[in-house]
């Protein structure tokens, strides 16, 4: 296809869900036999071939490093990994590519905004909200500067449906608060949850406010300087991406007066034994050889999905939610963890008198793959009273009739265990 043709799922109005499957190596495999049905979206996404491709082609035509070479390949390297930035920034509109930082993924970019921007303004006595719906690694990287800095870890509660009580959030807020950090959408519930107004209600206080937008950027329209976030954070791999490459993205002020988080090569304009001068952004904060090949392929895999359209993607994500929240509501012994009005992808479960491993494991031998556990998520779990749930995640390529493989599967598991 030459640059200026469309790929026929934009000139289509009917989104052609097998068109996109066979643009996925892995989907036309087969696991104990059984077609693979890959429900385990929210831990990782698969890769559309235009991404593995786009690796492979980096390591056999352009592999040099980056920033640092007068000779052609570092050139060639420098110009895709900046090319990635630049795509990245377009797609969740920043105002600069000086603010996109490259980083190993969200967790990273939490914990850099935690370690540099806290430690730079938290101090004794200071609170940092987040929710009762985080995912540890937006719970941990606070409690550890917060202890480091005497500040308190305040959670917002989360009602029965898995929702924010927002009148929580409200009374929280004081003139001790210094930072909110939210994730957009639960990977354990599913929940969606209202950014925009939390962060109005922030800025209205003078508080900053990032955005774990781990599970929102593969599903949402995502515009940073709509939401009017202090930072958001991603990772490439929910996103079609490689492993091992995210994106942290922060307003330019914020990020031009934080110190460095790591140091090395690359973050510095100048270094002598008396003083080091840092590199101007987003170079401050990308000490060392990054992910190289992860940016490029990044940038790839957002090339994908914009192909595809994300509304259309969330659409159809949409449809077979409903498909299969509809389905599992005909099982009595079935029980949903996170009801929330607005929701994508999710749908986690438990069934009475059996454990979520017989489940996940029973389901595998069908070539099903879900997940079960706590999703790194222990205080959902413990505000459910529940150990551990079973979670199937729908991504694009994702179809109606992978959903009743599942339910089926589902059925047959409560006959096994009577
Ligand atoms: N935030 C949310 C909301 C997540 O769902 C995850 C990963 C992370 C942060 C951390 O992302 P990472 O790429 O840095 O690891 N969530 C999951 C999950 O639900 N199953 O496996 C990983």
């Amino acid at each position: 296809m030459n640059k200026t043709e469309t790929p026929d799922i934009i000139n289509s109005s009917v989104y052609d869900v097998e068109k996109i499957r066979s643009d996925f190596p892995i989907l036309q495999t087969k696991v104990h036999g059984k077609p693979l049905v890959y429900l385990d979206n929210a831990a990782t996404s698969q890769k559309p071939i235009s991404v593995i491709m786009k690796a492979q082609e980096y390591y056999s035509s352009m592999n040099s490093n980056i920033h640092r070479g007068v000779h052609a390949l570092s050139q060639v390297s420098t110009e895709a990994y900046e090319g990635a930035r630049i795509k990245i920034k377009k797609f969740i509109n920043a105002l600069g590519k000086n603010e996109i930082i490259f980083t190993r993924g969200t967790t990273e970019s939490i914990n850099l905004v935690a370690q540099s921007y806290g430690r730079m303004n938290f101090n004794e006595g200071d609170e940092v909200i987040i929710s009762q719906m985080e995912h540890h690694s937006n719970i941990v990287p606070w409690q550890m500067i917060c202890d480091e800095k005497g500040a308190k870890l305040k959670v917002i509660p989360i009602n029965d449906n898995g929702e924010i009580i927002f009148e929580e959030y409200e009374k929280l807020i004081n003139n001790r608060t210094k930072f909110v950090s939210i994730v957009y959408v639960s990977n354990s519930l599913g929940t969606v949850n209202p950014v925009k107004q939390i962060i109005d209600l922030a800025h209205q206080n003078n508080i900053p406010v990032l955005v774990d937008a781990a599970q929102a950027v593969n599903h949402l329209p995502i515009d940073v300087q709509d939401l009017h976030c202090d930072f958001l954070a991603f990772s490439g791999h929910k996103i079609y991406g490689p492993t091992g490459i995210g994106v942290l993205y922060g307003k330019v002020n914020l990020l031009d007066a934080m110190p460095p988080y790591q140091g090395g090569g690359d973050m510095i304009s100048s270094v002598t034994f008396e003083k080091t001068i840092y590199n101007e952004l987003p170079y401050k904060f990308e000490a060392g050889t990054p992910n190289i090949a992860g940016a490029i392929g990044l940038g790839e895999a957002i090339d994908y999905v914009q192909k595809i359209g994300i509304d259309n993607i969330n659409k159809h994500e949409k449809e077979l939610l409903d498909y299969a929240t509809a389905a599992v509501a005909e099982i009595p012994s079935l029980k949903i963890i996170g009801t929330a009005k607005n929701k994508v992808s999710v749908l986690s479960f438990v069934l009475d008198d059996i454990h979520p491993h017989d489940i996940g494991t029973m389901l595998d031998f069908e070539g099903v793959a879900i997940r079960t556990g706590h999703h790194c998520t222990q205080p959902v779990m413990d505000r459910f009273g529940i150990p551990a749930t079973s979670r199937a995640s729908f991504a694009m390529y994702n179809t109606k009739e992978e959903v009743d493989v599942l339910i089926k599967g589902i059925k047959k598991i409560i006959e096994v265990f009577g």
